[in-house]
């Protein structure tokens, strides 16, 4: 059985990651009003594993006996300055997360949480990934310059995630 402590700070992460894929939506729609498709695509998939990510948690609480609790999203934000402002605030929101779950783990380890320290390190490793593939799309964006070809050339990249699968 999950003690209270670590239930209400699971149901607290599963806010978070439900509110990321709301952020990303949103991001998602704003790259589809920037005319790049692509760009928009990568997001909806990110919705996607974002959800999975609540899921997760989800079903650890409900696993052991605890009771999941869903609290309110922030409204997410509307606009970017710029395509490279909206990737920039998509790893800075990772590296946030990757925060919390790090919090989370010491909490599993002090209250000798130990199913919730084993569940919790997938999300370590899954955090890492996280913020690399978020990095690397800033880092290529400050690179090629946010107008012309360069641009085309990566939205066009990145729509192709997700679709080996189809
Ligand atoms: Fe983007 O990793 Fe969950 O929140």
């Amino acid at each position: 059985m999950i003690g209270k402590t670590m239930e209400k700070a699971l149901n607290e992460q599963i806010r978070e990651e439900l509110g990321s894929a709301y952020l990303y939506l949103a991001m998602a729609a704003y790259f589809h009003s920037q005319g790049l498709p692509g760009m928009a695509r990568w997001m909806e998939v990110q919705v996607q594993e974002e959800f999975g990510h609540a899921l997760r948690i989800y079903n650890h609480v409900v696993e052991r006996g605890g009771r999941v609790k869903l609290e309110a999203l922030p409204e997410p934000k509307f606009e970017w300055a710029s395509p490279l402002e909206a990737w920039r605030a998509a790893y800075d929101h990772e590296r946030y997360i990757s925060g919390r779950i790090h919090k989370l783990v010491e909490l599993a380890r002090q209250e000798r949480d130990y199913p919730a320290e084993v569940m919790l390190q997938w999300f370590v490793s899954e955090q890492v990934e996280e913020e690399d593939q978020t990095r690397r799309v800033v880092e290529m964006l400050e690179r090629l310059g946010e107008s012309g070809r360069g641009l085309l050339w990566l939205d066009k990249e990145l729509g192709k995630r997700g679709k080996e699968e189809e």
